[in-house]
């Protein structure tokens, strides 16, 4: 099947183009004008940006963290993913059994994902423990198309100081990129004893037993511990506040290789949803922040010091919610649904009101995920030859979020109610339209796995520069 899509703007992360695309097989086979072929079906773009679709490098899709599963599963997650203009997804792979292996978490996800995702998918892995094996593991699991792994140091499978060191030290070795989740359990555990024993049980203390100083802190030993590591690459994610990206700043001007990712709820939501009668629908790690943290995100996603947008999409429902917590924040599991309005958010609140251009749009939700995660330039661009995946986004159009009309399986959103300046109108995946006007046109199963090449640092964003690549 051959489409032409015509009279649109074509944007990529360097710019934007008065130019037709033709797809073909799949990918895109020529720009340009004039190339229209006989038997090609025509999508008209007038008045639209034609982009990459969006690459979303942090979910939790079917993750079980023990007291609970999430309610979305490949199908349902990357449902709402398509309808919300992402064409990719990379997730987290949750932990595994005490003491399993890289391969074993490995087999569970593609179980998971084959035959169910609707867009192509890639796996994070996950180190829940370091020894002799896990390290030698982590080459075949490269092999194997899984160039990147989280470490977590907080929650049940947090990892210590050495473990950390020879984890980053060997995935260097292998080439693959460490991402972190940096908050200090030590401090946390404490004041949430504090707070639990004083009887401070209501959402709001969610907050208050892991402030912004429990984050930065960890953000800062883990960039000197991967300095130690020989300049190991590191990626953080979900930042939450202003402190930490100021010592990314910092590590950055010092010549290291750090990248970062911050989430909608932290661009737009602040520590008063805790305050709604439904707070509990707001508990997630790191929290929602003071209004001022915020701002100072927004000076980052502006000037280019922070590289990606994702979402963290981890959906607990309402009801799984008040189920479990039983009225006390701690027992509550951590998360927020939101993988359909990642684009239309920073569409509308970053582009629509001139805050980003919609070049950097591109580079945040999926060039920069493309370049660090080994996906470039098949995904996250619009070279010859890349496949054609793609959103058509309509800035004349508007939209209401209501969960009512979106595809995931919560039963709230975080962001209800808010309008977004901007009408996604089209998904394609690999040149099938897989949403249209906010509906699935997909398929269940469609979805490729992406074996991802190595982390290249040549390829990776040039950090702090908020005009295009080689601007610095
Ligand atoms: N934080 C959350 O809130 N949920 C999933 C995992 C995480 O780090
Ligand atoms: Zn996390
Ligand atoms: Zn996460
Ligand atoms: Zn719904």
């Amino acid at each position: 099947m051959r489409r032409l899509i015509i009279n649109g703007t074509l944007v990529d992360e360097a710019g934007e183009y008065r130019e037709d695309l033709l797809i073909e097989e799949g990918v895109i086979r020529a720009r340009g004008t004039s190339l229209m072929a006989p038997g090609c079906e025509v999508i008209d773009a007038a008045g639209c940006y034609v982009m990459p679709g969006g690459i979303d490098a942090h979910t939790h899709f079917n993750i079980d963290v023990g007291i609970a599963r999430s309610c979305d599963d490949f199908y349902s997650g990357t449902r709402a993913a398509a309808c919300g203009g992402t064409t990719t997804i990379i997730d987290h792979m949750g932990f595994g059994p005490a003491g399993c292996n890289l391969h074993h978490q490995l087999a569970l996800y593609h179980e998971y994902a084959g035959g169910q995702a609707v867009i192509d998918y890639g796996f994070h892995g996950v180190v829940q423990h370091v020894d002799d094996a896990i390290l030698h593991e982590m080459a075949s699991m490269v092999e194997a198309g899984v160039s990147s792994f989280k470490l977590y140091l907080t929650y049940q499978y947090k990892l210590g100081d050495t473990d950390v060191l020879r984890a980053l030290t060997r995935l260097k070795e292998v080439g693959a990129l460490t991402a972190v989740h940096p908050e200090n359990d030590a401090a946390i555990a404490e004041r949430r004893a504090a707070l639990l024993a004083a009887g401070h049980t209501a959402p709001y203390y969610h907050a208050l037993s892991r402030p912004l100083e429990c984050e930065a802190e960890a953000i800062g030993r883990m960039i000197n511990l991967a300095r130690l590591a020989g300049d190991a690459p590191l990626y953080i994610v979900h930042l939450s506040n202003g402190l930490g990206l100021d010592y990314l700043k910092l590590a950055r001007r010092q010549g290291q290789p750090v990248w970062v990712e911050t989430c909608p709820q932290y661009l737009l939501l602040d520590e008063a949803c805790y305050f709604r009668e439904n707070g509990l629908d707001y508990l997630l790690s790191p929290p929602l922040r003071p209004r001022s943290e915020l701002d100072k995100l927004w000076v980052g996603v502006t000037a280019g010091d922070i590289d990606t947008l994702a979402t963290d999409h981890c959906s607990f429902s309402h009801a799984q919610r008040l189920a479990l917590s039983r009225g006390d924040f701690s027992r509550c599991p951590n998360g927020l649904p939101g993988v359909e309005n990642r684009l239309p958010l920073l569409f509308s609140e970053g582009v629509m009101t001139g805050r980003i251009t919609p070049s950097r749009f591109v580079a945040l939700t999926s060039a920069n995920p493309a370049r660090l995660f080994g996906l470039w330039p098949r995904k996250g661009s619009l070279s010859l030859g890349a496949d054609a995946d793609l959103v058509v986004i309509d800035p004349r159009g508007e939209q209401l979020i209501e969960h009512q009309h979106l595809h995931d399986n919560a039963d709230y959103s975080p962001y209800e109610g808010m309008h977004c300046r901007g009408l996604l109108r089209l998904t394609l995946s690999r040149g099938e339209v897989v949403a249209r006007e906010g509906e699935f046109v997909g398929r269940r199963g469609a979805g490729r796995f992406l074996a991802r090449d190595p982390f290249n640092a040549a390829l990776a964003p040039v950090a702090g520069s908020s005009q295009q690549r080689g601007a610095r």
